[in-house]
């Protein structure tokens, strides 16, 4: 997979106030307030800034630290923990294991499935992909010319079939093809609509059944939505067991804080980031590689 290189630039341009902490500037109520509303514009959230900020304060009297360039190495020491609290492994271990794509409209579900199809074909893994958006035929047909590029096969339904049946289906299909993966696509649905929400219980619950075992439940992410998503990520988790998130569009984003905000807020942990349009776009997230991409300022400006 792609390395990160130059796909966080917005993101850090938000995290530009950091730089003026390498000015060796005094620790006092001034600074903190300072460090506090740059957090908050850099869309971190009230809530996790708050307790990053607590943290900082009661470390930074602990060690008795007395410059702001040692309070920017605090913070970043801080945000990696916020992050590294959890497991970004993805997990492999059903036999097929059947990963499913979830999500509000628009956010880069079936990208991201062909992304991680790419990804895992690369690794000679044989691939199935779900069609699980029913609800238009231009959607089964997307998954499709993916499918082709990326070396996996497809199962499909008839457009309005049941979304369950056909994640069923491509699942015994996998099974008798010896294939370890199925990546199930399912159509955009507002967090609000209850209905909608219960179909997706009842696609985990109906995947069960049959001869695999759903590994992997991913809330897709768009990063440009910012806060919004946190509220998308609370709905999703009250109707399915959300084992991930895969943030999408960091690369044209400047809300790549939003991370923090989720890592603070949800135990759900970030697995992968989506860094652009094409296959290969998508990298599995490292947070000790994030904070320092995001807070890195080789020249002082
Ligand atoms: N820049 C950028 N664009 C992305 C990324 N991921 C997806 N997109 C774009 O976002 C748009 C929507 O992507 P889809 O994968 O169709 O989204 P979806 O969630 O399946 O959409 P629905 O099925 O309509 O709910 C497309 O134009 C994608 O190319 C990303 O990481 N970066
Ligand atoms: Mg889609």
């Amino acid at each position: 997979m792609k390395k990160i290189s130059t796909e966080l630039e917005n993101t850090r341009k938000t995290f530009s106030f950091f730089s003026r902490l390498k000015r060796n500037s005094p620790v006092d109520n001034g600074l903190w307030n300072e460090i506090e509303e740059a957090l908050i514009q850099a869309d971190v959230g009230v809530t996790a800034t708050s307790r990053i900020i607590e943290v900082l304060q009661v470390k930074s009297k602990e060690l008795r630290l007395s410059t702001s360039e040692s309070i920017l190495d605090l913070l970043k020491e801080q945000l990696k923990n916020s992050l590294q609290k959890f497991n970004t492994e993805l997990d492999s271990g059903g036999d097929p294991s059947v990963w499913v794509f979830v999500g509000v409209n628009g956010v880069g579900k079936t990208t991201s499935v062909a992304k991680v199809a790419n990804w895992k074909s690369n690794e000679n893994e044989r691939v199935v992909l779900a069609a699980g958006d029913t609800f238009r035929a231009a959607a089964s047909e997307q998954l499709e010319k993916w499918a082709n590029s990326c070396g996996a096969e497809l199962i499909k339904g008839a457009e309005g079939a049941d979304p369950s049946s056909v994640i069923y289906d491509a699942t015994e299909y996998a099974q008798a093809k010896n294939a370890s993966l199925v990546l199930a696509d399912t159509a955009g649905r507002l967090h609000t609509k209850s209905n909608l929400m219960q179909e997706l219980e009842k696609i985990v619950r109906v995947a069960n059944k049959g001869s695999g075992t759903v590994t992997e439940v991913l809330l897709v992410l768009d990063a440009t939505v910012g806060q919004n998503g946190l509220q998308q990520a609370k709905s999703f988790a009250e109707s399915v067991d959300l084992t991930g998130i895969i943030l999408t569009k960091l690369d044209g984003s400047s809300k790549g804080g939003i991370i923090f905000a989720i890592a603070e807020e949800l135990a759900i942990p970030i697995k992968l980031i989506g860094i652009g349009e094409g296959k290969e776009d998508l990298i599995p997230f490292d947070p000790e590689i994030f904070v320092e991409k995001i807070l890195d300022f080789p020249e002082e400006s």
